[in-house]
């Protein structure tokens, strides 16, 4: 009990700290270790990096992998929710083609929620993550002048399928392109109950917002260059080292520490070790663009770095993250503007997020649901009265 208590007991060096390591709740869907990261519903995200998306998804609801049949099942109802309205294309045609894809994304899931909100916590999750694929690719291809003539939309196809059929690229492996995201979506979907994408959606929610105003809160707090868009300055870090010299990669890394700037895709809050996620990836790297030259710089930086950073004694973990790799991935198979990495970011989250909502709405506390979010704030000059 004494630790129990240990956990409640809030001190003056906790105020304005973001509620930094503050306990508030349990998660049914994900819990993060220091060494083998991310877990959903218990497995190890290694062991889960190579199922379909749609399982995983299956498995953040239902805190079980399904069978076949019950994998099948889950497909074939995601199919009978996926239709999008097309008037999505027409407002998307009157946002500024200079706006980030983030917000575009947001105004996306807001605008799906205007045109079909049902109020009911689990079916609006599960229309929006079946819907998620062709509003992506519409957001793709509207952003990019590439509006007309839109194939039609395969409901039936897997999501990441939709997507790539959605963009309908020329001159791309759709085949490479539809690895390349399964692997990325699955490897975001979720990450613990308080980062603050996750977390802004919860609160959102709690006051009985919609689902899709949630969600589109939360997609908001993850554009923030400190939390989603990190993966967008990766690919832009790693651009700019532009060699793959060993030597020369680690004259970079000092003088952008020489120069108090971030070495991206190094470091973690949590993690001590080296992000399982970026693991995967980097495996997935090397068996499918072992020679693309900005594969070839992060291999580099990932021998290099950890070795620099390593002589600051204050970097508690100087290894890879999960943002290292996967620009380096998205571009070589078509993706070169990583000012639209964040969005497959949010996408993978809708179903961390949603499902999370759904639990904090309908199951917790014997199925009341979590009350309105109201944590309290000290008056600046108000005397501390802690619980000691
Ligand atoms: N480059 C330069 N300095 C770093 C660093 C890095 N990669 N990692 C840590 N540090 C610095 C911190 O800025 C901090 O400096 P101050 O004491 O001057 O504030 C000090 O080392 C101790 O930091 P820490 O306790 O090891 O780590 P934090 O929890 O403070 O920060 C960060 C974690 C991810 C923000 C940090 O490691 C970082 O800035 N990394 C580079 C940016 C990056 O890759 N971000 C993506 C993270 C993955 C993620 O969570 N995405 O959502």
């Amino acid at each position: 009990m004494g630790d129990e208590e240990d956990l409640f007991t809030v001190r003056t060096s906790h105020l304005n700290t973001g509620l930094r390591g503050v306990p508030v709740g349990t998660c049914r869907t994900s819990f993060v270790t220091p060494t083998e990261g991310v877990h959903y519903c218990g497995y190890p995200i290694a062991e889960l990096a190579h199922y379909p998306p749609e399982d995983i998804v299956y498995l953040l609801f239902n805190k079980e992998l399904p069978n076949d049949a019950q994998s099948a099942a889950f497909k074939a109802d995601l199919a009978s929710r996926g239709h999008v309205p097309p008037s999505i294309a027409a407002v998307f045609h009157t946002l500024p083609k200079d706006g980030h894809p983030m917000d575009w994304l947001s105004v996306g899931v807001h605008t799906l929620g205007m045109m079909d909100t049902t109020g009911d916590w689990k079916e609006d999750t599960m229309n929006l993550i079946a819907r998620m694929p062709r509003m992506m690719g519409l957001l793709f291809r509207i952003r990019e002048g590439r509006g007309d003539d839109i194939p039609e939309d395969d409901v039936s196809a897997s999501m990441v399928k939709r997507f790539v059929q959605t963009l309908d690229l020329d001159d791309i492996d759709h085949d490479l392109m539809e690895r390349i995201l399964a692997t990325y979506l699955v490897l975001h979907m979720d990450h613990g109950g308080g980062n603050l994408s996750t977390f802004t959606g919860k609160a959102i929610a709690s006051g009985h917002a919609t689902v899709y105003a949630s969600i589109a809160g939360a997609m908001n707090a993850l554009s923030g260059p400190l939390h989603g868009r990190a993966n967008q300055s990766c690919l832009e870090f790693v651009l700019r080292i532009g060699t793959s010299d060993a030597e020369e990669v680690e004259a970079f890394v000092r003088g952008e520490l020489e120069a108090k700037r971030p070495v991206f895709g190094f470091g973690h809050a949590v993690l001590r070790a080296e992000d399982p996620r970026a693991t995967v990836q980097f495996a997935l790297g090397e068996e499918l663009c072992p020679d693309d030259d900005n594969f070839k710089i992060i291999r580099t930086l990932r021998e290099v770095a950890p070795r620099v950073l390593s002589e600051n004694p204050k970097i508690s973990n100087p290894n890879a993250n999960v943002d290292i790799a996967s620009g380096a991935l998205l571009h070589h198979v078509g993706f070169k503007d990583p000012t639209y990495y964040t969005t497959f970011f949010g996408w993978a989250r809708v179903a961390g997020i949603g499902a999370q909502i759904v639990d904090e709405r309908t199951v917790m506390r014997s199925g009341k649901g979590t009350p309105i979010y109201r944590p309290k704030y000290f008056a600046e000059q108000q005397n501390l009265r802690h619980i000691e």
